[in-house]
């Protein structure tokens, strides 16, 4: 394992959750920088209560403890450098540039190939003064696209040839290296958003956003310093901290891509 920076990975064949494992041991005060793979997961969890899903041995499954110091508002930019290391990762190894949906996924053609989850424990102690614990997790579509109905893809079915997970492993450290380093700074920070933002393909599509008490629809606009989500709406802009976004369509010429009604997000607009 040659990742600048991730000297410590734990494999296991089998975990509940490579993200709810490394929680716990941020809880016991375990360094910043430990990384936790799993073959398999009984529980991955996806955002808000979902679950991932993947059969044995198919698919990346990892997670990464940071120990970041940064206003508690930038924390999204977390998710940003896994998602960014992650596509640069595919590309690398496989040669298939996936694009970001904001917040955490990475797309290609809108079908889903990889999904990042950060959560975080305020309270967890051995970091730098002002750190907070962070795991951000990262599932990977290599061998098996997802469940039926999900709409997503696998590196296997976008190249036609198996993909090493552990060589995606690797590059994945790799390009987390310095990201990691740069959400410990103002700049870093500032070129991680500009990054994002580069990269995000949520930006000028028409979206439905759906919150935990509502939804509303608008223009994708822009990410904000902190990687917030800023959509015109017919009330003006609105920044989006957390939700859900579901690509409508891309504004102006172009094809119409996936709308899929929102079965979660409580009726009538926000
Ligand atoms: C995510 O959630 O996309 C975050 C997924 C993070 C998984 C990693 S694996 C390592 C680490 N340890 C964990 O326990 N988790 C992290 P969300 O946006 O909520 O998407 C979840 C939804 O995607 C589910 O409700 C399904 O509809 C769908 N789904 C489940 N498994 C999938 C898969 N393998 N590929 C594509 N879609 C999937």
């Amino acid at each position: 394992m040659s990742g600048v920076g991730f000297d410590e990975v734990r494999r296991f064949a089998t975990l509940d959750s490579t993200n709810r494992y490394l929680l716990d041991q941020a809880r016991q005060g375990v360094p910043e920088g430990v990384v936790a793979v799993a073959d398999h997961q009984s529980a991955g969890r996806g955002r808000l209560g979902r679950t991932w899903e993947s059969p044995a041995g198919s698919n990346l499954l990892a997670s990464v403890l940071l120990r970041p110091v940064l206003p508690p508002a930038q924390l999204h930019l977390c998710t940003a450098a896994v998602a960014l290391a992650t596509a640069d990762a595919c590309a690398a190894v496989a040669g298939v540039a996936p694009t970001l949906k904001w917040p955490n996924d990475l797309l290609v053609d809108e079908r889903k190939l990889a999904g990042v989850l950060a959560e975080v424990d305020p309270g967890a102690p051995g970091g730098p003064a002002g750190s907070v614990a962070v795991v951000v997790g990262v599932g990977v579509n290599v061998g098996w696209p997802g469940p039926p109905g999900a709409g997503g893809t696998s590196l296997l079915e976008l190249t036609g040839r198996p993909v090493d997970r552990d060589a995606l492993l690797d590059a994945l450290l790799g390009a987390l290296a310095d990201r990691r380093t740069g959400l410990g700074t103002e700049g870093g920070r500032r070129r991680l958003a500009d990054e994002w933002r580069d990269s995000c393909g949520t930006l000028g599509c028409r979206v439905r956003v759906e919150l935990s008490d509502g939804w509303f629809e608008g223009t994708a606009a822009d990410l904000d310093e902190v990687g917030h989500l800023v959509v015109r709406t017919t009330a003006g802009l609105r920044a989006v901290l957390a939700g859900d976004v579901i690509h409508l369509r891309t504004e102006g010429p172009g094809p119409t891509t996936r709308g899929q009604p929102g079965s979660r997000g409580s009726p009538g607009p926000n």
